[in-house]
């Protein structure tokens, strides 16, 4: 962290150190200061499991905060999985934006208080947690007088770009190779420099795309307002029409990961939820959850981006039918909330994890792991470490490197936790090696018997 952000922050902690010195999370909006200073009670709180960082500055220069929670602040721990929770992308969007600030005070609390599950939670997985990412289109809405709150005031950022269409549009190259061959996953790559040269994307669609591709993020949800759903991949359609089921090679996993939030979450999980408005069409919504493309295509969003540039899977969580409530309904938003934001993290402890390493024991970094009947590849983070998030059944599960025999794998994956597999990679190196010195010793022998 630069040390005059850490300076500001320290000086913002002294005045709000007694508010959240009792555990109690009170539940009112937060313009940019007061956010700075709810996430720093939270770290003098709880400063062994916290630390704040910054990955950027917005247009106007405001810091894009972010709070993170693991028993180890500031490292990737080799084998434990990373996870995000994102909200405030549309400034006018402020729900979500709140709830994480919540849910960062929560944790906290509940961690003091030895809640066994948080306790868990906080001990196995890095958790980033950033509750705007748009800080100056809040600042646009909420400056607005009055309680009621124009819909689209704020959504943008300061330039007026709409950063949840502003991201590269990697459905449509997905869409290409899925016809005509080419790669799944890490559509990116080498081409980090591309993003930085590229004026079309504004700052903050920058600082988070170089956030994904820095961090190993297993899975995050991009909390957003104006509906109620939990929306999930593709969010693009194939074809171009407007309404399309548009299903990812993981389409199984998604609905089991957007259910996860909606099932715990009332109102959303509600089969009579009247729709927010009387015009809406919320047809493709099914047990509070919906494909992106079969509700209304989005190109250049966030959520698929994840998934075809990094080995994060993302879904879209749309939290309330109005966009900018009024304060006194916060609380009732954090109870609808609170056990579908912790059960969601829990979902990252799925599926299959281990290590990907060489016959010596050294960790193969970047090593493909590839599931059969799923056309979309992971791959090991720094250490060999990988996690596949995968619905239950039984699998066949391969590890592959460059200059190494693959190796397959069945797996039964259960509901939860994670099966552990490991991989152990013969280079083929090696492997030439040996049949050399297997046939030397053929030949030794041959010529022994024969006598020449
Ligand atoms: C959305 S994002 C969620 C919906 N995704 C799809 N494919 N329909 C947006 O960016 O328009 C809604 C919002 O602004 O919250
Ligand atoms: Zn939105």
């Amino acid at each position: 962290m630069k040390m005059l952000l850490f300076a500001a922050l320290l000086g913002a902690a002294l005045v709000s150190a007694a508010q959240g010195a009792d555990g109690e999370i009170s539940f009112e909006y937060h313009r940019y200061d007061e956010l700075r200073k709810a996430l720093v009670s939270v770290w003098l709180q709880c400063p062994t499991i916290t630390r704040i960082y910054t990955i950027g500055e917005s247009f106007e220069g405001r810091e894009m905060l972010v709070l993170e929670m693991s028993d180890n602040p500031g490292a990737h721990e080799p084998g434990e999985p990373e996870f995000k929770y994102i909200a405030n992308m549309h400034g006018n969007e402020a729900v979500g934006r709140e709830l994480l600030i919540y849910l960062a005070q929560y944790l906290c609390n509940q961690y003091q208080q030895g809640n066994e599950t948080i306790v868990d939670l906080v001990h196995n997985t890095r958790i980033h947690i950033m509750p705007s990412m748009n800080p100056d289109g809040f600042e646009k809405a909420a400056s607005q007088s009055g309680e009621i709150k124009d819909w689209f005031v704020g959504r943008t950022n300061a330039q007026g770009v709409d950063l949840n269409r502003n991201f590269p549009d990697l459905d449509r190259i997905i869409y290409v190779n899925e016809r005509e061959g080419g790669a799944n996953n890490h559509l990116l790559q080498n081409m980090k420099k591309s993003v930085d040269e590229n004026t079309k994307l504004a700052p903050e669609t920058k600082a988070v795309i170089h956030w994904i591709m820095d961090i190993p993020f297993v899975l995050s949800a991009n909390l957003h307002g104006g509906d109620v759903v939990a929306n999930y991949p593709y969010d693009e359609t194939r074809t171009g029409s407007a309404h399309e089921y548009s299903a990812s090679p993981d389409d199984e996993m998604f609905k089991s990961l957007a259910k996860a939030y909606s099932v715990y979450n009332p109102v959303m999980s509600d089969p009579q939820r009247a729709p927010c408005r009387k015009n809406d069409d919320d047809s493709s919504f099914k047990d509070g959850i919906t494909n992106g493309g079969a509700w209304y295509s989005v190109p250049g969003g966030m959520q698929d981006f994840n998934y075809l540039s990094s080995n994060c899977f993302e879904v879209t969580l749309e939290l309330s039918c109005d966009k900018f409530p009024s304060e006194d309904s916060l609380k009732s938003y954090w109870e609808q909330n609170r056990n579908s934001l912790v059960n969601y993290i829990e979902q990252v402890h799925r599926g299959v994890k281990g290590f990907v390493r060489d016959l010596q024991g050294n960790a193969i970094t970047n090593a493909t792991i590839s599931v059969e009947g799923i056309d979309h590849d992971i791959t090991t983070a720094k250490d060999g470490d990988y996690w596949r998030l995968l619905s239950p059944g039984n699998y066949k599960v391969s590890a592959s490197a460059p200059g190494y025999l693959t190796v397959t794998k069945k797996v039964a994956v259960p509901h939860s936790p994670a099966s552990r597999v490991d991989f152990e990679l013969e280079s083929l190196v090696e492997r030439k090696e040996e049949e050399r010195e297997e046939l030397m010793d053929w030949w030794k022998m041959m010529s022994e018997t024969l006598n020449f």
